[in-house]
């Protein structure tokens, strides 16, 4: 299942495309070749990896699946597609072009990648954006990937247009429906790999078609911050799950964790409760002009003070952040930017010509480092984990003493809790898009 959104991609394509030209003006290019890129072939074998499109292709044109494509977009005038539907009697071939964004290009399909050569500018100061590879060896371009140019567009890649905006939240509907099937199937006590196939199946789609891979973790496996084993094995017992899992339209991602107690009454359950109050009154502060490096070390506050009130350590909040200690259980990022890749581009750039504002020193992993401001959508995914590694570090901290051990080791066959939304910076607040999500299915 595919759900096409069409709705305001015209004002979208509009809007890029004259993005597209006025930096190609004030740079003195006369066009740019953005590629869909290639597939990637396995070494020694006569089969590709999963095709993953150039981003900026798919920012252009609702196309994720046809590889050996390429856009032109002149300084002034119409953007070209040529768009590749080879005879192939071995697999699919492309259906012709068809929806709103046909009427934006002059479409010139070739049925070889080599054709394509024909039909790409040979006049003038050509920039190519995406990779130098196929056919495009045999081009000579002024310039590949200039910063002149990616900067500016990875910038204003965080400010969704409506039809990004729609994406992203029609995105989020089967996210949630998947995330519903997932839950269900964890409290059937069924195994990671019959709880990832509940999700697929509910989803409507294909493991290649996640925009990441899944999360899908049972008990201690929660711990794992990218855990994607997938047991085939049942647990000796379920106590916990939690899972990380999105859903892709038109290229644009969700991205949405959630975390379950198996006994649904016992005390990691009132720790998944505190940890989603908290997680919601983060939510609060998300408004214009915020700051997301604030709300990253408030959320290490947070959680320092729930490590308290759960007595799991007996340090204030104040001395468990500037020890460094609250990383130890919170050891991830606040959240990044959403949207053509899970974690966007340009969570770090200063402005809009480049430039790197780097996480605090004691916060590395935060992935977004930009205000918070209109139209963009962001991740907020606090977490609370017993990660062994990261404990055994404690251990040689002056706060050892105020660390409640057993109760510690009593909960690492929990893992852990991450809870995430997807949200939309509003002018005056937010729309949470995954909350929205779940309260349709109730
Ligand atoms: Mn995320």
């Amino acid at each position: 299942m595919t759900t096409i959104v069409e709705a305001g991609y015209s004002e979208h394509i509009e809007t890029l495309i004259q993005r597209y030209q006025s930096l190609l003006a004030e740079h003195n290019y006369d066009s740019v070749v953005i590629p869909s890129g290639m597939p990637i072939r396995k070494y020694l074998d006569d089969m590709d990896y999963p095709f993953k499109v150039n981003p900026h292709f798919k920012a252009l044109v609702p196309l994720v699946t046809n590889p050996h494509c390429h856009i032109v977009i002149p300084q002034s005038g119409k953007p070209s597609l040529l768009f590749y539907q080879p005879v192939d009697f071995w697999h699919t071939v492309p259906a012709d072009p068809s929806g709103e964004y046909t009427q934006h290009f002059d479409i010139i399909k070739i049925a070889r990648p080599q054709e394509a050569l024909a039909e790409l500018p040979k006049q003038g100061r050509i920039v190519l954006l995406g990779q130098k590879e196929g056919v495009l060896d045999a081009v000579s371009f002024s310039a590949q990937n200039p910063e002149t140019l990616v900067y500016p567009l990875y910038w204003q890649r965080a400010y969704k247009s409506p039809y990004e905006v729609e994406c992203i939240w029609q995105a989020n509907r089967m996210a949630a429906k998947a995330h519903l099937a997932a839950r269900d199937a964890f409290y059937r006590g069924e195994t990671e790999l019959q709880i990832n196939a509940a999700y697929l199946a509910a989803a409507g789609v294909l493991e290649n078609q996640m925009p990441y891979g899944n999360i899908v973790a049972l008990n201690q496996n929660a711990a794992i911050l990218h855990y994607t084993d997938c047991q085939t094995q049942l647990p000796k017992q379920h106590h916990s799950f939690l899972i990380d899992a999105g859903c892709e339209v038109n290229g644009y991602a969700s991205d949405i964790t959630r975390t379950y107690s198996f006994a649904k009454d016992d005390e990691f359950a009132e720790l998944i409760q505190a940890m989603d109050e908290m997680h919601l009154g983060l939510l609060e502060k998300i408004k214009p002009q915020a700051s997301y490096v604030d709300l990253h070390i408030e959320a290490h506050h947070n959680i320092a003070a729930i490590l308290a009130r759960f007595k799991f350590v007996s340090a204030s909040p104040e001395a468990l952040v500037e020890s460094g200690v609250s990383s130890a259980f919170f050891p991830h990022g606040l959240g990044h930017q959403l949207g053509l890749q899970v974690h966007d581009v340009g969570g770090h750039q200063t402005n809009a010509a480049g430039g790197t504002t780097n996480p605090p020193e004691q916060h590395p992993f935060l992935r977004n480092t930009r205000m918070i401001e209109q139209n963009q959508v962001l991740t907020v995914e606090p977490g609370l984990y017993f990660i062994d590694s990261l404990l055994e570090d404690v251990k040689g901290t002056d706060l050892n003493k105020d660390i409640n051990w057993e109760k510690i080791n009593a909960f690492k066959p929990f893992g852990g809790i991450r809870i995430e939304d997807d949200i939309l910076v509003t002018a005056k607040g937010h729309r949470n898009l995954s909350r929205e999500a779940f309260a349709e299915l109730n």
